[in-house]
């Protein structure tokens, strides 16, 4: 019989609520920090712990034939899946900010701004459909301090409580997407009969919880 194969994040927001979703629908697996793999005992599946970027690829390229990630990990890398399930979980937006004394109050006044990110593809859609041309610049990691050094006008990144933008004196100034953690699966997986039963024993858990 096949085994099935599920990337789950490795550390970080999502994993906790992930291990804790698949043991609630019954599966029985151990949490090993330091392994890539865990075998589930009582079901044909195999949890990949991996970083969250990777995820959507992995299950695109069938490496996975399911993942859980942040829809805005989906957006940016591009990839091809399936949409199965949202979790209710991992919920933020992305959302534009500015410095809080700065006179920025219509899109349009972004023009010609630079923009720090670490969601160059998702922000230059976002920019495009508004027809604005704003300079975006890519950066891995603590966007939030980036106005405040001078190296750019404004950001995006994702927020879920504020108090971040807040401590760094920036206010939300545009939602460009929210996002929550979602079920994947690869193109057509959907109607395998493994993926199918695991679906259902997810939703009920869902249901469970509502
Ligand atoms: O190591 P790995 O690459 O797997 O993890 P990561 O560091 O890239 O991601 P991680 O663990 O930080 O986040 C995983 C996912 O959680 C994201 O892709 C989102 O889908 C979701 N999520 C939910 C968030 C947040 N809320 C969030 N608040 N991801 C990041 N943040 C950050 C945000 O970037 C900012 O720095 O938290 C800060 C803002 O939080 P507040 O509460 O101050 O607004
Ligand atoms: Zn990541």
């Amino acid at each position: 019989m096949k085994t099935l194969k599920i990337a789950i994040q490795k550390s970080g927001r999502l994993n906790e609520k992930s291990v804790e979703l698949l043991k609630n629908c019954g599966l029985s697996f151990e949490n090993y920090k330091s392994s890539l793999i865990s075998p589930v005992s009582n079901f044909p599946l195999e949890i990949l712990f991996l970083r969250d970027d990777d995820i959507p690829e992995y299950v695109q390229d069938g490496i996975a034939d399911l993942g859980i990630v942040g829809e805005n990990v989906i957006r940016e890398t591009e990839v091809e899946v399936s949409y199965l399930q949202r979790l209710g979980f991992g919920k933020c937006s992305l959302k534009i900010a500015v410095p809080n004394n700065n006179s920025i109050q219509h899109l349009d006044q972004l023009n010609g701004k630079a923009i720090a990110t670490t969601y160059p593809v998702i922000l230059g859609k976002f920019l495009k459909e508004k027809n604005i041309q704003a300079d975006i610049r890519t950066i891995s990691g603590s966007v939030e301090i980036s106005p405040g050094l001078g190296l750019s006008d404004a950001i995006c990144d994702l927020v879920s409580t504020g108090g971040t933008l807040k401590s760094n004196g920036l206010v939300p100034f545009a939602d460009v997407m929210s996002s929550e953690a979602v079920l994947i699966g690869r193109k057509g997986s959907e109607n395998e009969e493994l993926v199918k039963e695991l679906i259902q024993r997810i939703q009920s858990v869902l249901r469970a919880k509502e």
